[in-house]
């Protein structure tokens, strides 16, 4: 069953309203694989959205960076997953690290919030890892399955999620996974979804990786049986995202 390559660039928290306009024109101008062959979302913050939304090429997509747990409300700072289907946002990116380290998210939180979003017709890139202390104890595969489990348990219909396996060592330090430790963990979560979920899902589901991808090492991982794609962050403020997009073929 053919897998789609996917390349997310999460923007985090960075940029301004120029900066913006920079990074979209020279995302226009590129010259990529089709849709057919990659299917490219960027995700800027809250606050840039529409101004991405009116301006990027149609065959580009965007994903916002959380979303609310559940229906909106009394919910201060928050965003619903309403409101980004109101905006037509159709991705969002949730339970990425950061959030879970800096902001208490648990797995369980992440699970409710996966469910809800797809609930609402949002399409989930859904982000699980271990740290530099899991890995080193031995306990990776545990790790990304106890997060996928969270998630599994919530939700029955796989067909919106793509799961992005980010090992925490890995991100933003400039040390990513070697492509045969990346691929190792992926199968692993391959096989966690066949005996758990079932083998369509396990066969169809995108698992990307995320952690220090960048121009230089996107085409060995990218050559790699089980990794179907990307979520890059700081390499996606920069040219090289382009290059990193045309690891596809
Ligand atoms: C991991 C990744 C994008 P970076 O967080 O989600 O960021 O590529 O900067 O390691």
């Amino acid at each position: 069953m053919g897998r789609k390559f996917f390349v997310g660039g999460n923007w985090k928290c960075n940029g301004n309203t120029e900066e913006v306009k920079k990074i979209v024109a020279s995302l226009n101008a590129a010259q990529v694989p089709s849709q057919d062959v990659v299917e490219v979302v960027v995700s800027p913050p809250y606050v840039f959205l529409p101004l991405v939304k009116e301006s990027l090429r149609s065959d580009f997509h965007i994903a916002a960076q959380n979303c609310w747990v559940k229906k909106g409300g009394a919910y201060t700072g928050e965003v619903s997953a309403e409101m980004l289907v109101d905006l037509n946002v159709p991705w969002v990116i949730l339970g990425h690290s950061e959030r879970r380290a800096l902001l208490n998210e648990s797995s369980e939180f992440v699970g409710d919030k996966v469910a809800y979003a797809l609930s609402k017709g949002l399409k989930v890139i859904a982000c699980i890892g271990e740290t530099l202390e899991q890995r080193e104890a031995g306990t990776t595969v545990d790790v990304v399955a106890s997060q996928t489990k969270a998630i599994a348990e919530k939700i029955s219909d796989w067909t919106n999620v793509v799961l992005a396996y980010e090992p925490v060592w890995a991100i933003g330090t400039g040390k990513v996974a070697s492509p045969a430790q990346a691929q190792e963990v992926h199968v692993e979560l391959r096989k966690w979804l066949k005996a758990n979920v079932n083998a369509d899902v396990a066969a169809s589901t995108r698992i990307i990786y995320g952690g220090s991808v960048n121009g230089g090492n996107c085409k060995d991982l990218a050559s790699q049986p089980d990794i179907d794609g990307f979520l890059v962050g700081g390499a996606s403020l920069k040219p090289e995202f382009i290059d990193i997009i045309k690891s596809a073929e």
